[in-house]
């Protein structure tokens, strides 16, 4: 598959988190609704209320909408914006780990849990304890154990937390210093909680120096997403406001990681967002756009593609095709 493929035409969908369970592929993207809020750079205007499920049984195949499988009616810590989640198995239950304002209007990462991967998932009472911002991504390592990545700037409020800590008044660093981090932590063996503090995942420049908060079309803004390739990590992420989908790679999951380059340029819409897996032998990218909405920044339709890599490691830049 060289062309990217729109995938749910009669649904406006984003965000997509991609697994592979039972040899089939499921996506669990968040689902996009005319909200009537004008649009301002702390996504307001982006809220949503419930996950549908999809599954295709090829790459190219037909695309199943298994309905509704969380609404935020049926979550009790709810107050408002249903953002991206993340999928994951263990131990014969499935997991879907979302984003959600409380009734404070905080963000928080919310559990809900399903026997079946498309089947209505039923939400724990309270959010994780500890966890903040948004777009959680958790993947699985090879032994079994599962981390889970997180945090979005700006309307994702991870500008309000310092050391785990929320700060008196959420600000970004000054451009001369180190970009606030994404973070990584382990999850418990029950996959309820977080096993430890959640630590930065720290990215590095070419002269092995952190990236800095000024450097916007490198630094991590949201967008969590983890995968392997070779043996090594591979964390891709948003760069938000310039718009591209970066990568960073490293040895060790906790890194630190150093910055490789950009695996989407610019899609039509503000917001970029993906995930990456293998299928069959062959890796894709999941991603969105506002192509078929006629460029509202709020309506996005998913697509995928193939993605390439070269020997070295290195993906190939994949063209976003923003006018
Ligand atoms: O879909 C709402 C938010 O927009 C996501 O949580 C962000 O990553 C951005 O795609």
């Amino acid at each position: 598959m060289k062309q990217p493929r729109y995938l749910v035409p009669n649904l406006y969908t984003a965000d997509p988190a991609v697994h592979i369970f039972n040899g089939k592929i499921y996506i669990y993207p968040s689902h996009d609704v005319e909200s009537g809020i004008p649009e301002n750079d702390n996504g307001d205007h982006f809220d949503m209320r419930d996950y549908h499920v999809f599954s295709m049984e090829s790459i190219d195949g037909e695309v199943t909408d298994h309905g509704v499988v969380l609404d935020v009616k049926n979550i009790p810590w709810a107050g408002r914006q249903l953002w991206d989640c993340d999928a994951a198995y263990k131990d014969g239950k499935y997991y879907i780990y979302f984003s959600l304002k409380d009734k404070n209007d905080v963000f928080h990462i919310g559990i809900a849990i399903s026997e079946k991967p498309e089947d209505p998932f039923t939400a724990l009472d309270s959010p994780i304890k500890g966890s903040y911002s948004i777009d959680p991504c958790v993947f699985r390592e090879d032994d079994g154990s599962h981390f889970m990545c997180f945090g979005g700037l700006w309307g994702g409020q991870l500008q309000r937390y310092r050391n785990n800590k929320a700060i008196e008044c959420g600000h970004e660093p000054a451009d001369n210093e180190p970009a606030l981090c994404a973070k990584i932590v382990k999850m418990s063996d029950d996959m309820l909680d977080f096993a430890e503090e959640p630590r930065d995942l720290v990215i590095l420049d070419e002269n092995g120096e952190p990236l800095r908060a000024g450097d916007h079309d490198k630094r991590f803004f949201e967008a969590s997403w983890m995968h392997k390739y070779n043996g090594k990590y591979y964390f891709s992420y948003s760069t938000g406001d310039t718009h591209f989908l970066c990568y960073a790679v490293s040895d060790s999951i906790y890194g630190p990681y150093t910055y490789q380059g950009v695996i989407l340029t610019p899609v039509v819409g503000w917001t970029t967002h993906h995930s990456i897996t293998e299928f069959e032998g062959k890796w894709y990218l999941f991603h969105h756009d506002c192509v078929p909405s006629g460029g509202k920044t709020w309506l996005r339709s998913l697509k995928v593609v193939e993605l390439e890599y070269n020997a070295d490691g290195t993906i190939i830049t994949i063209e976003g095709l923003a006018k």
